[in-house]
């Protein structure tokens, strides 16, 4: 087992894209003398040091006996936390930048605005050759509701406020920011549904977290209202979003993320005519926003100083 580092820092690669090269040529100009090993290819695993993963084989890491730091290829973690062997002792980092940050932002805006602005009913008026004026009330008489207000939940909160829409935000903790009204904890839930007209998902997935979309909570959001998910597929009961749907109780849904990913052929949500299905793109990993991350948390790691960006194994995000 070796004891000391090794001049050359060793990062494994694990992903799911094919876009490996491009990683590694990213990664190894902003971290001199980088060892980029991936999966196929990952020599002696006690030689790694470091792991940039999105989704590894489970129990994989746990065989890595010098393994320093774990840093997310996204900036949720469900995706390591659900290995039961993931190694406890070994701190994990996750994506957090602002390239990550303006894509989420790009998302979010369209889709509200898709929504506020009933493009979906537009489009099929198009197919149908329609000629018709919908009442269209302006932003400040929309309430958007934005669940999850941290690093990208905030930011799209406070743009969407930036556009006039009556703005509201859910977290765990009290947050507070400015133009937004904010909410926190269970006991604060049903309020904030009950005043949503497009409520948009941008929540980290956790036990609490896990399916919190469902017929009930639907049941709570005044008739009309739409949904926008960018958060988590796992956190919504598709059959049940789909009876809403069916019923007009939910006008539209924007997904971007699903039960299972990528989504079953056949599935009900790819062909329903009020859902707009994206293929888990809202806010892509740029190398160009990680690599600084990735490079400064490396120094840290080396320099025995404590990593930035850290997830809280209690509270799982
Ligand atoms: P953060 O950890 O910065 O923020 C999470 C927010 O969710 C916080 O405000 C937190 O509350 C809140 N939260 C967590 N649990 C609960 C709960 N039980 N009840 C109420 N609020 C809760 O995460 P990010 O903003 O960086 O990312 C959010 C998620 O977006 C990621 O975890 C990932 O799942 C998803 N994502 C999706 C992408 C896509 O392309 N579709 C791309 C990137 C991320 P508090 O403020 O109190 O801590
Ligand atoms: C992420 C994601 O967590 O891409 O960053 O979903």
């Amino acid at each position: 087992m070796r004891t000391s580092a090794s001049p050359r820092p060793v990062l494994l690669f694990n992903t799911e894209s094919d876009r490996t090269d491009w990683w590694r040529d990213v990664l190894s100009e902003k971290i001199p003398g980088l060892d980029f090993r991936t999966m196929d290819q990952p020599g002696d695993l006690a030689e790694i040091e470091y792991v940039l993963a999105w989704n590894p084989p489970p129990g994989y890491l746990a065989q890595l006996p010098n393994l320093k730091a774990i840093f997310s290829l996204g900036a949720g973690v469900d995706h390591l936390f659900r290995d039961p062997d993931l190694p406890r002792h070994v701190p994990v980092s996750r994506v957090v930048n602002d390239n990550l940050t303006l894509r989420m932002r790009e998302y979010v805006v369209q889709h509200v605005l898709n929504h506020h602005r009933q493009q979906r009913k537009y489009d099929a008026f198009q197919r149908q050759g329609t000629w018709e004026e919908l009442h269209q009330p302006h932003a400040g008489e929309r309430r958007v509701g934005v669940m999850g207000l941290g690093e990208l939940g905030r930011d799209a909160a406070e743009h969407i406020a930036h556009l006039g829409f009556d703005v509201a935000g859910w977290s765990r903790s009290r947050r507070e920011i400015a133009h937004v009204t904010c909410f926190a904890g269970q006991d604060e839930f049903d309020a904030f549904l009950a005043r949503t007209d497009i409520l948009v998902g941008l929540l980290p997935l956790t036990a609490d977290t896990r399916n919190l979309i469902n017929a009930e909570t639907l049941g709570k959001l005044p008739a009309g209202a739409s949904f926008i998910n960018a958060g988590r597929g796992q956190q919504v009961v598709e059959d049940d979003l789909l009876a809403a749907l069916d019923s007009g109780h939910l006008s539209e849904a924007t997904l971007d993320v699903f039960q299972t990913e990528p989504l079953p052929a056949g599935h009900r949500l790819w062909t329903h005519p009020n859902v707009t299905v994206t293929p888990h793109i809202a806010s892509i990993t740029d190398p160009r926003g990680v690599a600084d991350q990735v490079a400064e948390n490396i120094d840290r790691s080396r320099r025995g100083e404590e990593l930035r960006d850290l997830v809280d194994p209690s509270r799982g995000y």
